[in-house]
């Protein structure tokens, strides 16, 4: 098959989705047309079968807005045509639902039909998706796709609740190679704490919805109670208010801000708890990253979290912005080795259930249903 993948090539989870489904299915023998405004974070395109796409925009005066949507839909019809794409699958609606429309209208006066799979990650929906200036472009973009799907139950809820939409939405949940994560990463340990030390991890584009201040907060009633060290990987707005915070606790020599990172894997499998107090998250795969680490969680109940994070099993999940709660939990569990073992192996497990032969065949049989083609 010829398979177009439309995502942001961030370090966002929405694109880090995208760029893994796509990889995966290109080490099956599909053609797998990447197409973004840059090289996704995480894709390989020194893999067999992948092409990389980059959307150009021509920078005119006359526009104070460059029209993004625009280029993508020219460039989506190009790739379509000169391919012979059987699918075309856009992760998060804006604009690429939108854009995605138009190209299926350009291409059917040209008598080609592309089908259109749009995959709703999360903030497309709560945040941006329905604020007023966009609502009606959304709903009408998701109401024309072929195939919906969230990632979690919680985001087809809240999808229906807040438009009016007359599919039937799948789920199909997030998914990580659980290979990758059972490397050791245990030799870099002595360069992150002592080792009586605990070694407590937050891992996120550090936005306003991610919540970083509890997470300083939480870590700093945790360091009064258990020996331990904080790690921030990623890079994001919140960070110099984080900082400040950090100044203010006087826990500067605790917390250590690695930025964004290519090896996660290692990093993860050092640590011993995962912070996720979001405020919203339709999913949380950076708690599943760490899972499939063997890292429990301690996490708000946002969104899709607590399909992902079982309360009293692969961590705690407590009400969004309970910082003293969590910073207990966490505290609970750091000092008791025989539960943080535990919990440790229970995340692991949990964390299988999302494993890529688990969900991938969902994927798959979407696209083998709407292009007609056996996989
Ligand atoms: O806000 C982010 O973390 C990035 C955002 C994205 O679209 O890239 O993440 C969303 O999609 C992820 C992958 O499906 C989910 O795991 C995140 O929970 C979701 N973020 C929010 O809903 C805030």
């Amino acid at each position: 098959m010829n398979i177009g993948i439309v995502c942001y090539p961030t370090y966002g989870g929405s694109g880090i989705v995208a760029t893994e489904l796509g990889m995966e299915m290109a080490k099956k023998g599909h053609h797998v047309h990447f197409i973004s405004y840059s090289l996704p974070a995480r894709l390989d395109v020194t893999l067999a079968n992948i092409t990389f796409h980059q959307v150009n925009i021509q920078e005119y005066e006359l526009f104070h807005y460059q029209p993004y949507s625009l280029a993508l839909s020219t460039l989506m019809v190009d790739i379509a045509e000169r391919y012979g794409l059987d699918v075309i699958h856009v992760h998060y609606a804006i604009p690429h639902a939108y854009a995605a429309y138009i190209a299926r209208q350009i291409l059917k006066e040209r008598n080609i039909d592309l089908p259109v799979i749009t995959t709703l990650h999360g903030t497309d929906i709560t945040l941006v998706g329905k604020h007023p200036v966009y609502k009606s472009a959304v709903e009408f973009s998701i109401n024309q796709s072929d195939v919906v799907t969230t990632v979690s139950e919680s985001l087809k809820e809240e999808t229906y609740k807040v438009f009016n939409i007359r599919k039937d939405i799948k789920v199909i949940p997030n998914f990580i190679d659980t290979d990758l994560f059972s490397i050791e990463g245990d030799c870099v340990r002595k360069f992150f704490a002592e080792s009586n030390e605990k070694i407590v991890i937050h891992v996120s584009n550090l936005r306003k919805v991610k919540r970083v201040p509890d997470v300083i907060r939480i870590f700093n009633s945790i360091q009064q109670k258990v020996d331990s060290r904080l790690v921030i990987v990623g890079e994001g707005p919140e960070w110099q208010k984080a900082q400040n915070l950090i100044q203010e606790f006087g826990i500067e020599d605790k917390v250590r801000y690695v930025g964004k990172v290519k090896n996660l894997y290692s990093i993860l499998k050092i640590a011993d708890l995962f912070l996720l107090p979001s405020q919203q998250e339709s999913f949380g795969l950076a708690a599943l990253e760490a899972m499939a680490a063997g890292v429990p969680v301690i996490s708000s109940n946002a969104g899709g979290i607590p399909e992902v994070n079982l309360d009293n099993f692969s961590g705690y999940v407590k009400p969004i912005g309970a910082v003293e709660e969590m910073a207990s939990a966490a505290i609970d569990l750091l000092s008791n080795e025989e539960k943080l073992k535990q919990f440790k192996e229970n995340a692991y497990r949990h964390s299988l259930n999302f494993s890529l032969e688990n969900i991938l065949p969902m994927y798959e049989s979407l696209y083998s249903e709407l292009s007609k083609k056996e996989i």
